[in-house]
Formats: structure tokens, sequence, C-alpha cells
């Protein structure tokens, strides 16, 4: 269990970091909203989740992505903007959609996912379907009317929906305490009638098992919706694969609980050395691979600028 935990959380961090050393090279043609720092909640979620079982992202959505078992090679082309891209290169890395894996999209307007994953669910509802949904946000999406319209109609029809609020404190560079004068997202939709709990310092085992709880919950009837805020942290800059400590909207200090108390560091000591060399030699290759794959596919022709735009 370690090592499968390890192996997730490494595949990701490293994938990232690498999409950080081609971007300045402008091979990718999208901007990219790193998760380094984030990726225990995605990781400790989809590890609950089974393949039937749907996700919706949003934009900062590499982590949630490759944890729920979507292609790599086609994520990594995607970014390139290449024609065997997950989107067939017309989305970039704020639109991966993998439909066999259950990753339903991911968007890059704030709020949009919760709309459709909610929608998702009352079709799962009607169809007396054992798969659950779980749509993915962050704490600035809960700003939006339409968060607040959904968790209203989830509520309502009892849907098979977790909801998971990433609260990494920030919009862009605006801290929560500046935009919200209730911080507490958990408390308040309790007001919707949701069963709702905060989890605290990227705590992936303790997301695993409240998150496992639920779906378990909601596979044997247990009516829905239920809310998690996961408390986590941003280490690179809003968009792009920098550090941003030097704009000053927050300090170095505050990031350093979270680089201590960094999740895949944690697990590394859980593992045998050996075994640990193993996983990174094999991720370490899938990686390579899915650059070179990238690299080499055509972009699409002109001919498919508007094909697939809408759905005929
Ligand atoms: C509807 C809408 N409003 C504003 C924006 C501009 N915008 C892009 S990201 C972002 C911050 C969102 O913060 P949060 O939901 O906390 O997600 P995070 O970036 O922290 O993961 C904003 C305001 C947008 N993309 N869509
Ligand atoms: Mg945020």
């Amino acid at each position: 269990m370690n090592a499968k935990i390890y192996r997730s959380l490494y595949r990701i961090r490293r994938v990232e970091e690498e999409i950080g050393k081609v971007y300045p090279t402008d091979k990718i043609k999208s901007p990219v909203h790193l998760s380094i720092g984030q990726e225990a909640v995605s990781v400790g979620v989809c590890l609950a989740l089974d393949s039937q079982d749907i996700v919706f992202g949003t934009y900062r959505g590499h982590a949630l992505y490759l944890a729920k078992g979507g292609n790599l090679k086609k994520m990594i082309a995607e970014l390139y903007g290449k024609a065997t891209g997950c989107a067939k290169g017309k989305g970039g890395s704020m639109h991966l959609i993998d439909v066999a894996a259950g990753v339903m999209g991911e968007s890059a307007i704030v709020g949009t996912t919760i709309p459709q994953a909610v929608g998702y669910a009352y079709a799962l509802k009607i169809k007396r379907s054992s798969s659950v949904v779980v749509s993915f946000f962050g704490d600035g999406a809960v700003e939006e009317g339409v968060f607040h319209e959904s968790m209203n109609f989830a509520a309502l029809k009892k849907l098979p929906i977790i909801f998971i609020c990433e609260n990494n404190f920030y919009a862009i560079h605006t801290h929560q305490m500046k935009r919200q004068a209730n911080p507490k997202i958990w408390e308040r939709v309790k007001s919707y009638g949701i069963s709702s709990e905060r989890i605290v310092g990227n705590d992936l085992f303790k997301i695993y098992q409240h998150v496992g709880n639920a779906v378990k919950a909601l596979r044997s009837g247990k009516l829905g919706p239920i809310f998690f805020e996961c408390t986590t942290y941003r280490l690179k800059e809003h968009v792009g694969p920098n550090e941003d400590y030097y704009l000053g909207y927050r300090t170095r200090e505050e990031a350093e609980p979270w680089l201590k108390n960094d999740p895949l560091q944690k697990l590394a000591l859980l593992i045998k050395s050996k075994n640990r060399q193993e996983i990174e030699k094999e991720v370490e290759k899938e990686i390579v691979e899915a650059f070179a794959y990238a690299e080499k596919s055509p972009f699409p022709k002109g001919s498919e600028l508007f094909t697939e735009v809408f759905k005929d």
C-alpha cells in the first residue's frame, strides 16, 4: 500500500518538475498551474475510488488526472498541443480529460465543473448506478454563485457526490482572510444540510480513510452529498514553474511547515530503499517516454481547427 502511494506521489511530483523544466522552451503550448505541494489530496481521494467512479477538476488538475489513472503520454502530448493529446491538442494543461479513466473534465473557468459534476451525479442517481462522482475545486471557487446553487441542488436531490475543496488559502495572490467573511468553508456548507468536515495539513492517510468511508456509505445507499475541505499548500507560483515569494503576497516562512511536512518525503521514509529505487527508476523511464511521445507526435491538421469544438 505504501509503495503504491509513494509511486503515485513521486510520479506526479516528477512529471510536474519535468514540465517546469520544459516550460521555458515554449514547447508546452498552454499555461501550467502546478499542483506541487498539493498532490496528497488527489492521491488520497483517488486511492479510495474505483475506475468506474468519476472525477471533475480544475485547471490545477495534473495531479488529479494522474492519480485517477489518466494516460500520461496523452497528457504530455496535450500540453505540447499535439494531435495525440487527450483533448487532441485543443485543450492544453487546463482541460485534461480521460473518459476511460473516469476523468470527465477539467476547466480554466473557476467553478464551472462543479455544476457539471452535480449533473453527472444526478444522472447516476436516476440510473441507480453504484458509482460516485467527486468534484474538486479550490477555496476561490467557493465565492462563485454557481458553487452555492450546486450545493443547494445536490443537497436537495441527495446526490451521490463528494465535494473536495482543496483549500490552499490563496486565489491567485489574495489570501482567503482578505476574501471571505467566514473562512470556515466546511462549516458554512453544513447550512445546506450537507455532511461536512475539514481535514487539515495534507493528511493523505486521513483523507484516504475518510473519503473511503464516504464512498462506501454512498455505495451502500446512504444519501449524499458529502463535503470535505482539505487544507493544503501550493509551493510554486499560481501559474508557471517558479517560486514567487519575491512578489510579497506571502513569505517563505509561511511555506516552511508545509515543506517540512511534505507527504512525498514522509512516505519515502516508510519504503525500503531498494524498493524505492525500483519505483523511481520505472517512473523516470515512463516520464522520458511520455515526453518523447509528445515531441514526435504531429500537431493537429489545419482542417481540424473547428472539429470537435461543439458536440455534433
Ligand atoms: C469565473 C472565473 N473568474 C476568475 C478567473 C480568474 N482566476 C483564475 S484562477 C483564479 C483563482 C482561483 O483560486 P482557487 O479556486 O482557490 O484555486 P487555486 O488556483 O488556488 O487552485 C482566478 C480568480 C477565472 N479563471 N474564472
Ligand atoms: Mg486556492
